[in-house]
């Protein structure tokens, strides 16, 4: 018996349970009723079949997050004035009394809403589910609730853009999901209040929020048959016990219900990570992507500019490269990615958004491979050239280096059958040294192409931990991601650098070989802000002290190259540098990306 056969046979049926007004349930483990008086507990899940029930998400790699509602129309500004930060936190921001707020919902009237164009965009963009927001800390709900007015049935908008999405999303084979708030600063009897709401609470009765909050999740789950229920602003009011409650509850009315571990109150910040002990089916890092993975499942989600609902001020959009190279990282270390979209008062998606998808989609319709149905990449460290993510015996080094003519996969000690461009028949020269496995890619990208090189494997991936060293040509690459760290600094996956250098404490190490002595130059490449420029930077490598001066280089994510010395270092040396800055600068010393010592010949 395979293990997900023996999953369905062991999970019992669902029979003793009163749910009559659900749907039929889609989920493969529910024929057959054995022992009616069996109650199905969803926290006694066996390992197989949670396998099962997070197949279709774990495939998936990428989904579209929407955050829609009021707060769409205000747009981030409030009687004139423009409040930077998150859009659909305008109410808490602007600290806007609920009374004022209210009369948002008789302007919500959008007019160019078009679900199946919604979806379209997602599709081509490659993404394989929908989280939408059915209800956010406003309290609005997106659909027309039978619970009081607050919902979009009482707005001019005479249409249901939940049943609309949901129905586009089936038919384009899309999984429909949804975020829904557990934190609501507009129903009275929500509590507690935020500071600057100043309704009295006299009265306010925690309990008959949750009779609602209970009875619009019946009502979305009824109406909406979502694949995932996102849950959100746990933090206040919530509590672990209404947590497991809701988890079995919504669990035992649709099995295959996939649902976040904002659920429960053991979310660790923002990183997303869960306590041991709490319900919640994966991880939520939020604007972030873990520098390791965990060790369970997770997704990243995160926005294209600095907001997630509709912000008309916010034009700092992430190009479309950085969010390929995001996906790939969320892809690299196991874990998904859900990217935001914030449609305006109209309902459209706004066209920056909708250029940066196309091209996503462009390079997910040629690369996707690397992408759907992967697991983690078997490498622990950073590596400077891109990410590598595996399927079985093969493995898909994402080539983020355009200039690259050449990759490592350090300590990769598999025995290789073939590499080759993705898609493409000509095999690549593949070298195994001490040091792990190289691969001459042959040509360099085009500007700005991310190519996808597949190693094919003998066998499963044998990876050790290889000390730093030379590489063929004598050059020595100290990576920021290969350094030990002290003081505030740390790794930034996304820049690829050691960024927060915001303290003189603040220092990275690397030990590294060298075989082959002689003179080396060194070049630091570093990014800094013009107006956090002049830190003078030390260095001390195999004994030898340089120093430079950081300068501008037109913004903390524009890297450039500083060459230093040249200094000599003995054949057969264990070699330590050491990177430091002598002075504070306004804000940060720097971003450094890496150290490379190069050869002379
Ligand atoms: O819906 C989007 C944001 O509006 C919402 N989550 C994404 C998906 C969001 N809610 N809050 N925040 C973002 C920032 C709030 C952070 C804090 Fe806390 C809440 C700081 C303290 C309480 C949660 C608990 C995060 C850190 C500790």
């Amino acid at each position: 018996m395979t293990a997900a056969v023996l999953a369905i046979a062991m999970l019992p049926s669902l029979s003793g349970i009163s749910t009559p007004s659900f749907p039929t349930l889609s989920a493969p483990t529910l024929h057959s009723p054995t022992n009616p008086a069996q109650i199905f507990d969803p926290l006694k899940e066996t390992p197989a079949g949670k396998d099962l029930r997070m197949q279709w998400w774990r495939e998936a790699r990428f989904g579209m997050f929407i955050h829609w509602g009021l707060y769409s129309i205000p747009a981030g500004e409030w009687n004139g004035k423009n409040y930077p930060g998150a859009g659909e936190w305008l109410m808490n921001n602007a600290q806007i009394p609920v009374a004022d707020y209210e009369p948002l919902q008789q302007q919500f009237n959008p007019v160019k809403f078009n679900a199946k164009e919604w979806v379209r965009i997602a599709k081509e963009a490659g993404m394989k589910y929908i989280v939408i927001t059915s209800k956010h800390h406003d309290g609005f709900a997106l659909w027309p609730s039978k619970f009081g007015t607050w919902n979009v049935g009482n707005s001019p908008f005479k249409r249901d853009p939940l049943k609309e999405l949901a129905d586009a999303c089936r038919e384009e084979g899309i999984k429909f999901c949804l975020y829904h708030s557990i934190l609501d600063w507009h129903h009275p009897d929500f509590l507690p209040r935020e500071g600057w709401d100043k309704r009295p609470t006299t009265g306010a009765d925690f309990n008959r929020y949750l009779t609602v909050f209970r009875g619009q999740l019946d009502e979305i789950m009824q109406n909406y048959d979502p694949a995932v229920l996102w849950f959100d602003g746990e933090w206040k009011g919530w509590s672990h016990e209404l947590g497991m409650q809701t988890y079995r509850d919504l669990r035992r009315k649709k099995p295959s219900l996939i649902i976040n571990n904002r659920v429960d109150v053991g979310r660790a910040g923002m990183s997303g990570s869960t306590a041991e002990g709490h319900v919640g089916d994966f991880g939520t890092p939020e604007q972030e992507i873990p520098a390791n993975g965990f060790a369970y499942d997770w997704e990243s989600c995160m926005t294209m500019n600095g907001s997630w609902g509709y912000h008309k001020n916010d034009t700092n959009w992430k190009s479309a490269r950085t969010l390929i190279e995001n996906l790939v990282d969320c892809a690299s270390k196991g874990g998904n990615y859900l990217l935001n979209v914030g449609p305006t008062d109209l309902g459209e998606i706004p066209t920056a958004s909708i250029e940066r998808l196309a091209e996503v989609g462009k390079w997910m319709k040629r690369n996707g491979e690397s992408v759907y149905g992967t697991v983690a990449g078997p490498f622990k460290r950073p590596m400077p050239w891109g990410k590598v993510t595996r399927k079985g015996n093969t493995l898909f080094a994402v080539v983020f280096d355009e200039k690259a003519d050449k990759i490592e996969l350090p300590g990769l000690k598999s025995k290789v059958n073939t590499a080759n461009y993705l898609r493409e028949r000509a095999l690549l020269i593949t070298e195994a040294t001490d040091r792990g496995l190289t691969v001459d890619l042959r040509r360099t990208g085009e500007p700005g192409e991310i190519r996808v090189v597949q190693v094919n494997l003998a066998e499963a991936p044998l990876v050790e931990d290889v000390p730093l060293g030379q590489d063929a040509d004598g050059n020595v690459m100290l990576f920021s991601g290969d350094a030990k760290t002290t003081g505030n600094t740390r790794f930034e996956a996304d820049k690829k650098c050691l960024g927060f250098w915001t303290d003189l404490a603040s220092s990275a190490t690397w030990e590294f070989a060298v075989k082959k002595g002689g003179s080396f130059k060194v070049e630091v490449e570093y990014a800094c802000e013009e107006d956090s420029s002049g830190a003078t930077i030390g260095l001390s490598i195999a004994g030898r002290a340089l120093e430079f001066e950081a300068q501008g280089t037109g913004g903390w994510s524009s890297f450039k190259k500083v060459t230093l010395g040249p200094i000599e270092i003995d054949s057969d040396t264990k070699a330590t540098a050491m990177v430091v800055a002598k002075s504070k600068p306004k804000y940060a010393a720097m971003n450094l990306r890496s150290v490379r010592l190069v050869k002379s010949p």
